[in-house]
């Protein structure tokens, strides 16, 4: 056939048109597809062409305005929090605060009033995986009857900086380095421990980051903390100040270190696939909504300074008191739409509550509005359905790029007497300021009661599980180890010996220095305060199998009554079951009846449960025993803490694997003792499995 004779002319509703292309023939009701300008599409194909083969036409505007469309379609990413995954859902008060607040949002028991969350890691790209080590962002963005509030806080309660003077400089040292463009999504290079070690403000925080909370297990698994001190004024006026807390109902919990590395591999998407799985499959992830309160007089007497956000206020000084329940109950429609372009504001929120003088709050108070003028591209984002207040909102603010609304009349100022229906100030009702009373001589100026850098960093390590203490320890091994320069490390231990000496020698015992590097000098000495058991996360683990996810390894033969019997508890617990085989189609089991997979053995491994089982004949045990992916799944589960339930076939790949099995691993048909033991981690397994600092 000539390739002259290959062309021919398109009819808009053939079969098959130019070139051979099969046109959609699905059923349903199709809307004829347009331009942007509602021309509609005849052929969405082939270009306009000057000829079969010849050249394309500058007239072709539906190509152009196709290609032009796509070549504009990505927004400049968040320079922090870039990556992120987020949810409708709302927020339920449970208990009144009208004695310290106007806001209806905090006094209206019952009314529901609904909201988006967005949960984010900091340092990475977009496009970066979802499981680094590293803090996750935690906003929350409320559509309330009286305009939006927006919590925009972080999985932990504290901050690396006290001014937000430092914040650029904070990010670009966690950044990829500048000329060599890596790492991404990593604080263990150089550039980020230069700069912690000459800001001793850094160390609490990095206790934290260091801890296993900047590793956890979902999203729908982490703390929420507002992290600065706000204010609630009540109908007299009176100011009380209050810290937020969102408490997950499923419990806090983290991986393990070696899994979450393992995780970037397995599934890049692990969190956001995860809280999609739960969301869509009607398992509505929830937090408890709990306030500290305490007044300023309070606050006088606390051994530091609540305006300092490197500072948290522990829960045996102020209880948390629950107050409502966040639920997340809807997947978005559109990813850009919404969790892309949603702009969180500290700015926003409501008559009745306000700032503190915190400076760091003080200048992020700031930095959302202007930053979403580059990302949102102009000033008019606050139209955006998703960001815009679900209340009515009425101004006299005009025009510019990307005006959505079409304002009418004549009156675009205030105060106006020439149409009655023009917005005009409510000096009743409206946001007012808490009229604090303010002094002292301008200057660039930290306050001494800010000067103790080091009692709560030591107090949150002291706080901690053996096992958690040395979680952190390696921690810092790992990312120093990563370090290239060694005055950096040196000055790094030198800040650890502040924290705790025995941390400081098992750090520098773990990076291989012969002597302990010099204190780093302080302006105030360490204090030793009282432990605080909440600031675990072993501790307070809650013993459960809700939400949490096993995964079955089968192969042709494996017994059905078995599988039967481990999928049903697992159920009755509240998990996921999965079942994994060499092939998606599935095995034939004993009976000969078919069981499809979730997922294929090499592209799923155990890192993606919280517990599993091996249930194999004796074939497929010898079939698996020469399938690196099957050695690796028990391996893995076995280092990374995790119940796991065999049968003979099970056993023998144990075996291969050259596991000696413990206390958690157990026989498959005793399922009750496999569900009691997959309801959390294996934690006296762990000096067995790796060396930790
Ligand atoms: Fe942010 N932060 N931040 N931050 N932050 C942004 O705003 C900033 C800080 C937090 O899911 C940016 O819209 C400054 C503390 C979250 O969209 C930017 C300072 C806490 C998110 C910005 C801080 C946060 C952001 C980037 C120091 C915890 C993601 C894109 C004063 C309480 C929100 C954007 C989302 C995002 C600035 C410190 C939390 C550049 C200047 C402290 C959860 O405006």
């Amino acid at each position: 056939m000539s390739k002259k004779s290959r062309a021919s002319k398109s009819p808009p509703d053939a079969a098959v048109g130019n070139g051979g292309e099969i046109h959609q023939t699905s059923g349903g009701t199709h809307p004829a597809m347009t331009t942007n300008h509602g021309v509609s599409i005849a052929d969405n194909q082939n270009s306009l062409k000057a000829g079969p083969r010849g050249p394309v036409l500058l007239e072709d505007f539906m190509l152009r305005e196709k290609i032009s469309h796509f070549d504009h379609e990505r927004i400049p990413e968040r320079i922090v929090h870039a990556r992120g995954s987020g949810a409708h859902g709302f927020f339920e008060l449970t208990q009144s605060l009208a004695e310290f607040t106007h806001a209806r949002v905090l006094t209206e028991v019952g009314v529901k009033t609904p909201l988006f969350a967005r949960f984010s890691t900091v340092a990475g790209g977009a496009g970066s995986v979802d499981t680094p080590r590293d803090v996750r962002g935690f906003a929350v963005k409320m559509y309330t009857s009286e305009g939006n509030w927006d919590l925009v806080g972080n999985n932990i309660p504290v901050f690396f900086i006290q001014d937000a003077i430092k914040f650029p400089d904070l990010i670009h040292a966690v950044k990829m380095e500048p000329d060599r463009g890596f790492p991404q999504a990593g604080s263990a290079h150089d550039t980020f421990y230069d700069f912690i070690s000459l800001t001793p403000e850094a160390i609490h925080m990095l206790m934290w980051a260091m801890s296993d909370r900047t590793i956890p297990r979902s999203l729908r698994m982490m703390e929420g903390f507002g992290v600065h001190s706000f204010r609630l004024i009540n109908e007299a006026g009176k100011s009380t100040f209050v810290k937020f807390h969102w408490r997950p109902k499923l419990g806090l919990q983290s991986t393990v270190w070696d899994e979450a590395v393992k995780l970037q591999s397995a599934d890049n998407d692990f969190h956001r696939r995860d809280l999609f799985e739960a969301i869509t499959a009607g398992n509505f992830p929830e937090w408890e909504f709990s306030v500290q309160l305490f007044t300023e007089a309070e606050a006088e007497a606390f051994p530091f300074d609540h305006l300092d956000a490197t500072k948290f206020i522990p829960e045996e000084l102020v209880p948390l008191k629950v107050i409502g329940r966040m639920v997340l109950d809807r997947w978005p429609d559109n990813f850009f739409a919404e969790t892309e372009q949603v702009a969180f504001f500290p700015t926003n929120i409501v008559p009745g509550i306000d700032f503190s003088n915190d400076p760091l709050l003080q200048g992020r108070l700031f930095s959302y509005q202007d930053t979403q003028l580059s990302r949102l591209g102009g000033p008019n984002f606050h139209q955006i359905p998703i960001n815009a207040p679900k209340c009515p909102f009425a101004n006299h603010q005009r025009d510019g790029h990307m005006q959505m609304a079409t304002p009418k009349g004549r009156v675009a100022y205030e105060p106006s007497n020439l149409v009655p229906d023009s917005p005009r100030e409510s000096p009743t009702s409206g946001f007012r300021s808490f009229a604090s009373e303010e002094s002292g001589a301008k200057g660039r100026i930290r306050a001494e009661s800010f000067a103790d850098h080091y009692s709560q960093a030591r107090q949150f390590f002291r706080s901690q599980t053996s096992t958690e203490q040395a979680h952190i320890a390696s921690s810092l091994v790992f990312e120093l180890s990563k370090v290239q320069t060694q005055f950096i490390r040196e000055a790094m231990v030198g800040h650890l010996r502040q924290v705790d000496e025995s941390l400081a020698q098992r750090v520098a015992d773990g990076l291989g220095m012969e002597e302990l590097p010099p204190a780093a000098p302080t302006a105030v000495p360490a204090e030793d305060r009282p432990n605080s058991p909440a600031l675990q996360i072993i501790g307070k683990m809650k013993a459960s199998l809700e939400g949490r996810c096993i995964g079955i390894l089968v192969n042709d033969g494996s017994d059905s009554k078995i599988i039967s019997e481990l999928r049903k508890a697992g159920a009755a617990a509240g998990a996921t079951v999965k079942i994994v085989a060499p092939k998606i189609g599935g095995v034939k089991l004993t009976g000969g009846e078919r069981l499809p997979a979730d997922g294929q053995l090499a592209g799923t491994p155990s890192m993606l449960f919280d517990a599993v089982a091996v249930v194999l004949s004796n074939e497929g045990a010898s079939a698996l025993a020469k399938d690196g992916a099957a050695i690796d799944f028990v391996r893995n589960a076995f280092g990374h803490l995790k119940a796991i339930a065999i049968d003979a076939g099970g056993q023998a790949l144990m075996q291969t694997a050259g596991i000696t099995p413990d206390a958690g691993v157990m026989a498959a048909q005793d399922t009750e003792a496999f569900i009691a033991c997959a309801k959390t981690r294996l934690w006296d397994r762990e000096p067995n499995v790796r060396t930790l600092a």
